[in-house]
């Protein structure tokens, strides 16, 4: 909180600052140029070699590789060759001569990624024998075990041996002896682009060939007869954050009884992941992503039917939403080869079908460029499915024939979240009632409200009165304010026309719970009957100050004058705000949560009733988390849907001291000018402290317009800005999450606007950015079901 009134000591104190990361080194770094000397010395018998490291895997790399005689200088000192990490005792190291050759390069002192490949190959002297389905059988060990040798001897008599990391084999099939394996080959940046799955699998076939007919000269094939013609590579998986990949396997091949790989959790918003698999076998390869993930997890297995993907659906009159169309076993993620068609058939030619989706978005592709999220085809348009983090609506016109076609195939052989839509008709004359059709995404928005919903902004322009009433005599715009409030402000007097009787829904209408409108802005809980069914009324236990605390001036608050202000702590911390909206709910910005750190329910600790920081008051009550969602959509780097909401272990007692604020009705107006109250612990200057006492600072809303462009048109709207244009007060660090309170002339606070985010601390012409509450509302209301 940072108001012109304050003083405050300079200290600052710095976030986190004793918590950086230090950045992890890999392995291979250390090597001594000077102090080594290589001497190949080809047809000398071997002497006196170690390598300190005593498991063997350090051994393995170096099979196939040509050692020679290697003179350390120094003792005993550390070098890398292969991506291994030998250590060398000084004194004079040799190697069995036949098997002499070094390329002794620094390559692995470019940075490097893993590059995952998985394939089968058959052996042609093994028969498949049922042991080896047991993945836990002593047979399957065995033979996984040298196979995986074998592998390894072939990956190492290859240029790719350099890069070799890990394989290993996880399967067999039937028949003459298929295995399964994965490698991981581990290649610097700059050839990362080459070791494409093709040229590896070339490279690796061509000496499988090459040495077929020349039986047991190499190691790898003293044993076993690969088929070099049999082998089968799939996909280098690309270092994207996660990658989840399927291989299909003929019928014949046995299921494994056991998962035998990991799957992936790569991301917090996905916890639990489902996948299908296309055919009876599954694999599944797991690549840890970019983040560290550090966290053990369960795989489990389970076998479901079929499901058949093609419906069709007859659709009835009206416009309400009548079903959903999902991909298989919805939310499970679908396999590589769904193919869906659903037939619809509207009632009359009149109608067209909605499809709505959620984070999910069809969008026109180049021809030749495939879908990697889902191919749709809906009346012959090939549309390519992307997952974002907005709602979007496809709008299917009727044309001729009342049937509409829609399929939805899983076009190159990657696997994603389940995908479901929701189905409506609409009047194909009058998609959106008393809204305006965002071509854009499909959806309805509110017209000349100014906020521009629709991303191209088309629903603000050609307003007469942008985000005013327009009287309906002279064209004349007045403030909503003065409509409905028992004066004449239009010419004639039509603002207090139509005020205790229903009238057409609108964007600045109030719906009632009926359904019916009203005309009369913010009627919520005023105290006068607006809606024939009374419920303007209802649930109006919310938004009034303890009787002594009214508003005085100062920045430091009164007790009792903010009862919705929650404290969220970490360890006794104060981290972020929080606002008191109904028994056992507290809202916040997602954004409080972001940090791996901070995102467990458990850590936290709310704060009711709170006062001083230093101490705790008799009034207050602590309460911990039980659930914390965060909003679906919410956006780390734009902030966009920064919202969250905060479930308490146990009912919340009210007192004048704790007291939920009410919440806006969707249509509920704020207008710009409007003055209204920021109240937090945060800091009381940029880079500040938190302070002691809880804080007020009044501010007033800006026009989103203004605002759009002083943020150079970051504001989405989800956003709502407060300030000065001249600055000095402002939300600041630690007030996140804390709530923007408006006053209606009932007396009664509402929620208007969450404390995100803004240029520094009560900056000139960089206002405070709030999460609009009456743009969340539909998913506050249904995450508190
Ligand atoms: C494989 O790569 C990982 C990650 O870079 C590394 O930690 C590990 O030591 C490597 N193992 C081998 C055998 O190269
Ligand atoms: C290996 O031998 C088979 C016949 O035994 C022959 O058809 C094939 O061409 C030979 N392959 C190579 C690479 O010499
Ligand atoms: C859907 O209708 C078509 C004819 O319109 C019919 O051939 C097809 O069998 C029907 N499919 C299902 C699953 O009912
Ligand atoms: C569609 O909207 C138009 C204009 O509002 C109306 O006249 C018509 O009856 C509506 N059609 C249907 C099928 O509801
Ligand atoms: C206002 O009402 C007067 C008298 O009823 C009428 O003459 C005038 O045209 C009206 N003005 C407008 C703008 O409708
Ligand atoms: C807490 O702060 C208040 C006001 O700054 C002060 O009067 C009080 O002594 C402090 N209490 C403790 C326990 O430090
Ligand atoms: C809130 O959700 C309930 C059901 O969960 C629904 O009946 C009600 O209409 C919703 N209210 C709003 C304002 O969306
Ligand atoms: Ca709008
Ligand atoms: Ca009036
Ligand atoms: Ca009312």
């Amino acid at each position: 909180m940072e108001a012109e009134e304050q003083e405050e000591d300079a200290n600052s104190l710095s976030k986190d600052g004793s918590e950086t990361n230090s950045t992890t080194s890999r392995d291979c770094r250390r090597y001594v140029p000077l102090g080594i000397v290589f001497v190949l010395l080809a047809g000398t018998a071997a002497a006196t070699w170690y390598f300190l490291g005593k498991k063997s895997t350090r051994f393995f790399p170096c099979v196939g590789v040509r050692w020679g005689r290697v003179k350390a200088m120094s003792s005993p000192t550390s070098i890398c060759v292969f991506g291994q990490h030998l250590q060398i005792k000084s004194g004079q190291i040799w190697a069995n001569p036949s098997l002499l050759r070094i390329n002794y390069r620094p390559w692995h002192l470019e940075p490097s990624v893993l590059q995952f490949y998985s394939g089968s190959l058959q052996v042609l002297n093994r028969q498949y024998f049922p042991d080896l389905g047991e993945v836990e059988s002593r047979a399957f060990w065995l033979e996984s075990a040298k196979l995986q040798n074998m592998l390894k001897d072939l990956i190492h008599a290859t240029e790719l041996g350099r890069y070799y990391n890990s394989s290993t084999v996880y399967a067999f099939g039937e028949g003459a002896l298929t295995f399964f394996f994965w490698f991981t080959l581990q290649i610097p940046e700059s050839k990362q682009k080459e070791m494409t799955a093709e040229r590896v699998n070339t490279m690796l076939h061509q000496e499988l060939s090459a040495s077929f007919n020349i039986s047991g000269s190499l190691s790898y094939q003293a044993e076993y007869r690969v088929n070099p013609d049999s082998l089968v590579l799939l996909g280098e998986y690309p270092l994207l954050s996660c990658g989840l990949s399927h291989q299909t396997w003929p019928q014949a091949y046995r299921v494994p009884k056991k998962g035998y790989e990991k799957i992936y959790g790569c991301s917090r918003q996905e916890p639990v992941v489902e996948v299908l698999s296309s055919g009876p076998v599954m694999s599944i390869v797991w690549k840890k992503a970019m983040y560290s993930y550090y966290d053990p997890f369960i795989l489990t297995a389970q076998a479901v039917p079929l499901k058949a993907c093609e419906v069709n659906i007859t659709l009835r009159e009206g416009l309400e939403l009548q079903g959903k169309i999902s991909t298989p076993h919805y939310p499970s993620y679908y396999s590589p080869n769904t193919q869906c068609t659903w037939h619809m058939t509207v009632p009359s030619l009149g109608y067209g079908v909605t499809l709505w989706f959620d984070a999910y978005a069809l969008s026109r592709q180049k021809q030749d460029l495939p879908c990697t999220q889902g191919q749709w085809i809906i009346q012959n348009r090939r549309l390519c499915g992307l997952r974002t983090l907005q709602a979007y609506a496809e709008r299917i016109p009727v044309t001729s024939s009342a049937d509409i076609t829609i399929t939805f195939t899983s076009q190159i052989s990657l696997t994603g979240p389940g995908v479901q839509a929701a189905y409506s008709l609409y009047n194909l004359s009058d998609p959106c009632p008393g809204e305006f059709l965002c071509s854009v995404n499909g959806l309805c928005v509110p017209a000349c409200d100014g906020i521009k919903d629709c991303p191209n902004g088309l629903d603000e322009r050609n307003c007469v009165c942008p985000a005013k009433f327009q009287c309906r005599e002279d064209s004349t715009c007045i403030e909503f304010s003065r409509v409905c409030n028992q004066q004449q402000d239009c010419a004639n007097g039509t603002d207090e026309e139509q005020c205790s009787e229903g009238v057409p829904c609108g964007p600045f209408t109030h719906r009632c719970d009926d359904g019916t409108c009203v005309k009369k802005p913010n009627p919520r809980c005023d105290t006068t009957a607006d809606c024939r069914d009374l419920s303007d009324e209802e649930r109006c236990d919310c938004g009034l100050q303890a009787p002594l605390s009214r508003i005085v001036g100062g920045a430091n608050s009164v007790e009792g004058e903010w009862p919705w202000q929650a404290s969220l702590q970490v360890r006794g911390r104060h981290i972020c705000g929080g606002t008191l909206i109904a028994d056992r709910w507290v809202v916040s910005a997602a954004h409080c949560f972001q940090d791996e750190r901070l995102a467990s329910p458990s850590i936290w600790t709310v704060y009711l009733g709170k006062y001083f920081q230093n101490t705790s008051s008799h009034t207050e009550v602590s309460f911990k988390v039980i659930r914390l969602f965060l909003h679906p959509y919410y956006e780390e780097d734009s902030h966009d849907y920064d919202v969250a909401l905060l479930q308490l272990d146990h009912p919340v007692i009210t007192s004048p001291f704790i007291q939920p604020i009410c919440l806006p009705a969707p249509s509920h107006l704020f207008e710009p000018g409007l003055h209204c109250w920021i109240t937090g612990w945060g800091a009381l200057k940029e880079g500040g402290h938190i302070s002691n006492v809880l804080q007020k600072v009044d501010v007033q809303i800006i026009q989103q317009d203004i605002c759009s462009e002083a943020y150079h048109y970051m504001i989405s709207p989800r956003m709502l800005c407060a300030g000065y244009h001249k600055g000095k007060k402002d939300a600041c660090q630690g007030d996140s999450g804390g709530p923007l309170a408006c006053e209606e002339p009932s007396g009664r606070w509402f929620l208007a606007g969450l404390v995100s985010w803004g240029m520094g601390c009560a900056r000139p012409n960089s206002y405070g950015v709030y999460t609009r509450i009456t743009q969340v509302l539909g998913w506050m209301n249904q995450t508190m079901g």
